[in-house]
């Protein structure tokens, strides 16, 4: 059966040589170097490209000239050669001189040119991102990480980025924009700043009138492909885009979602973390991302079914860090524990109540009535005993209190109602304000 509106991209998929190297990555507490070149083959079938080899080497610091040492270069040329690759993927960040440097040495076309491509994990994140942003402020922000990358790598004394066909790397902004010189770069860098800074300005509005609501508001954060999505529409029936892909959700969705006692609450689902997760990018969802930094409680979802799950939360808590949500009240969800068995099933369920969390799975729900609980048990427990004034003229503020908060008492005098309620300390700031705070 065939289905409509699809249809094969014609130009062949790019085969890729990825390259990593063991720098003490242990020490940092990430699963190892094989771990990290899996998560890197995932991100390239995620671009649509064909991985057709690895290479790696353990070194103590990386070569300044070329990342690895001479000798590594030249069985990463033989194997380009050999395997017919057409992009080389470092694990790690390279510098822009090294990337450089690299290509010369794997081999230069008779005009010159290089015969191959070679990028790193950062660039190859933002060609996804730039794949799979929607939205206006997406792809604003996409762009401008992109060209603050590539920044650096415009030189006069390298048209390399003039040359290369469209494929890894290269969406996003378009070679023509690309060819551009320096100045012209900076200018648009400029002009994408000061559009998404009204972007951002309009979201914040939206924010605003949500705020005037006085809803608590519940932002799901965790690496990518953790399953926030699979857990968002668990929790609210959204239908959001739920995918086996790194990044499959750049775009943050609010949904409403109902609870027994602390009422409505917003729940928040926006782009996943990873490691090594390009700095400009973060940057540049600084405010997509303010969902995140401003929400009552963060909802830190954890794939317990992956092996480098411990670093994945590192991962997390960093990103957290820079995006200054540190301090935000978290529950943990370790999810896909359906996926697990026996023992480490039990292991799982000990280790989210010792933090706790919860252990849930989103795609066969279970638990999911226990996390339910544990929101709404941590949103009403922000809900505290307040007093009002509320003379009667103001009707409008009553009715406010009693749709929103949870009122316990009432008594009149001759002016006013005097109001006794339970209300998040949000809704009593909103009231306070209201009445001029003489209350
Ligand atoms: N077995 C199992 N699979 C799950 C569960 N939750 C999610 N998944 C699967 O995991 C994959 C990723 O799920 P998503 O919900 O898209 O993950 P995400 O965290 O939103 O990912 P990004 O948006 O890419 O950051 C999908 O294939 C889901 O079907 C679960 O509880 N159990
Ligand atoms: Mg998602």
């Amino acid at each position: 059966m065939s289905r409509g509106g699809t249809h094969e991209v014609t130009r062949p998929r790019e085969r890729a040589l990825l390259v990593g190297i063991e720098l003490g990555r242990t020490k940092e507490g990430y699963e190892g170097l094989e771990g990290s070149l899996a998560e890197l083959a995932q991100l390239c079938r995620t671009a649509g490209v064909t991985v057709v080899g690895q290479s790696s080497q353990r070194r103590a610091v990386p070569d300044v000239r070329t990342f690895v040492g001479k000798g590594k270069v030249e069985e990463i040329r033989q194997l380009v050669a050999e395997l017919e690759a057409d992009v080389v993927v470092f694990d790690d960040p390279l510098a822009p001189a090294q990337q450089r440097n690299l290509e010369k040495d794997i081999g230069l076309g008779p005009g010159g040119d290089p015969t191959v491509k070679v990028i790193d994990r950062s660039q190859l994140i933002l060609d996804i991102f730039a794949q799979r942003a929607h939205s206006l402020e997406g792809k604003l922000q996409v762009e401008l990480a992109q060209l603050e990358y590539l920044t650096p790598r415009l030189t006069r004394h390298w048209t390399h980025l003039s040359r290369i066909k469209a494929g890894v790397a290269m969406r996003g902004p378009g070679e023509t924009q690309l060819e551009v010189d320096r100045r012209r770069v900076r200018e648009r860098i400029a002009m994408l700043r000061k559009r998404l800074t009204e972007v951002s300005r309009t979201r914040r509005l939206h924010r605003d009138e949500r705020a005037e609501v006085p809803f608590p508001t519940v932002a799901l954060v965790g690496y990518t492909n953790a399953g926030k999505s699979t857990l968002m529409r668990r929790l609210t029936g959204a239908d959001v885009l739920i995918d086996d892909m790194l990044f499959a959700t750049l775009d943050p969705t609010v949904r409403r979602i109902d609870l027994p006692r602390a009422g409505t609450a917003l729940l928040s689902d926006t782009v996943g973390f990873i490691h090594k997760l390009p700095h400009q990018l973060v940057q540049a969802f600084k405010s997509t991302l303010e969902e995140v930094r401003t929400a009552d409680l963060l909802l830190h979802v954890v794939d317990a079914s992956n092996d480098a799950r411990a670093s994945h939360m590192a991962v997390v808590r960093d990103v957290l860090a820079e995006i200054g949500a540190a301090e935000r009240p978290t529950l943990l969800v370790l999810n896909k524990i359906d996926r697990l068995e026996g023992a480490a099933r039990e292991a799982a369920i000990l280790e989210a109540q010792r933090d706790d969390g919860v252990a849930v799975s989103a795609a066969d729900d279970l638990g999911i009535a226990a996390l339910r609980g544990r929101i709404d048990e941590l949103l009403d427990g922000r809900m505290t005993r307040a007093e009002f004034r509320v003379p009667f003229e103001r009707g409008e503020v009553l009715a406010r209190l009693h749709r929103h908060g949870s009122v316990l008492e009432c008594r009149q005098d001759d002016h006013a109602t005097h109001v006794t309620a339970l209300v998040t300390p949000k809704l009593a700031g909103q009231i306070r304000k209201a009445l001029g705070g003489v209350c």
